[in-house]
């Protein structure tokens, strides 16, 4: 195929991470996990074979929606919680735009909550990478609604007496076609769920555990310190059983339809474990395995689910031309003057 050209005359093949770098002086805190993912990004996008003026990255407001000024594409740093209403317009008037929503645990499930349930049950081909850190970092340490009960801040001083909302949960009950999990500390895992997200034509939603070192640090190191991230976490991966453990010798087991943690040697061994199948079309065992927490077991990274459906932005696309086909070119004048209408005088 023949390259396109990027707009600054390289070829796209030529890319590097200093095309995606922009000049604005990156302003999180030293040791945040936003830089992590800003620089797995940047060295991902030249390697898409996207032309860059092609890619559009709309943010909400929060420390993770500055991302947009530190890259050298175009995009939105838009208002708080709607950066997917404004995504979901990108796409359906350019349905050839790579189109990225980068957003918080505060943007997209406080204020963007509605929008979040909307636009995975619609289903335009964006992605979103959802930073969870389980606080609102900008506003300087409230609470937010990932954070876990009891969780003490300035806006709860004597602890949340509120139900945690978990994101892929959410996103299986609204039908997602695509739902991933990942760490802003395991860079190679990282990189490689935003690229599957990315591959996944659909909506696709990757939840980023990122450690705010200031508000909520260690929120996640259960999941990223040497000695307990083995036994604590579960890598999902397509066609492959269900094991964990710093020895690879626990595994999931189904009975009935509850998850069960199971020790391998004398009375189980890898073929009875549960096989991962992400692109099972029923979201029954994603929602199972999104749960496994509650049956006391690891918490799982990786794709959840991967389901084609169609995409918003084709069936409106569709529907457009099949009522043109029908009933002709529209004219906006006649509409609007047509049917009850009445003068001002
Ligand atoms: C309409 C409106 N309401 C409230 C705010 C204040 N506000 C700014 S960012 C934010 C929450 C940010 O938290 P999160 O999305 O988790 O992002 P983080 O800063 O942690 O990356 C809030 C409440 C705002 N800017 N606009
Ligand atoms: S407040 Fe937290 S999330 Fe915001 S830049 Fe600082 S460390 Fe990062």
């Amino acid at each position: 195929m023949k390259n396109k050209g990027n707009g600054n005359g390289r070829a796209v093949s030529q890319l590097t991470k200093a095309d995606f770098t922009s000049s604005n002086e990156v302003r999180w805190c030293p040791g945040c996990g936003d830089y992590s993912i800003l620089s797995q990004v940047q060295k991902l996008l030249p390697t898409l074979g996207v032309p860059k003026e092609n890619f559009v990255f709309v943010s909400g407001i929060g420390c993770s929606s500055r991302f947009p000024y530190y890259l050298d594409t175009y995009g939105f740093h838009s208002i708080h919680g709607r950066a997917l209403p404004i995504a979901t317009g990108v796409k359906v008037a350019n349905p050839d735009l790579s189109v990225w929503v980068i957003t918080g645990d505060g943007d997209a499930l406080s204020i963007g909550g509605n929008h979040f349930i909307h636009a995975l049950r619609r289903n335009p081909d964006i992605n979103i990478l959802l930073f969870n850190n389980r606080i609102y970092g900008l506003t300087k340490g409230q609470y937010s609604p990932t954070s876990e009960m009891g969780k003490v801040t300035k806006s709860s001083p004597f602890g949340s007496v509120e139900q945690p909302i978990r994101p892929v949960n959410v996103a299986l009950a609204a039908e997602a076609s695509f739902v991933a999990r990942t760490i802003d500390r395991w860079p190679h895992h990282l990189s490689e769920m935003i690229k599957k997200a990315f591959d996944h034509k659909g909506t696709s939603l990757v939840e980023i555990y990122q450690n705010c070192n200031i508000f909520n640090d260690g929120a996640f190191f259960e999941y990223t310190e040497k000695d307990v991230k083995d036994d604590n976490t579960l890598i999902l991966e397509d066609g492959k059983p269900l094991l964990f453990g710093k020895d690879n010798d626990k595994g999931v087991i189904l009975d009935g339809v509850t998850p069960k943690m199971v020790k391998l040697g004398d009375k189980y061994s890898e073929k009875d474990l549960l096989v991962h199948n992400e692109k099972e079309d029923s979201p029954i065992m994603a929602n199972i395995l999104a749960n496994i927490e509650f049956y006391g077991g690891p918490l799982p990274l990786g794709v959840f689910r991967s389901v084609e459906r169609p995409c918003y932005e084709d069936m409106i696309e569709d529907q457009i031309e099949d009522v043109i086909n029908k009933n002709g070119e529209g004219d906006i004048q006649k509409l609007l003057s047509s049917g009850y209408t009445w003068t001002v005088n």
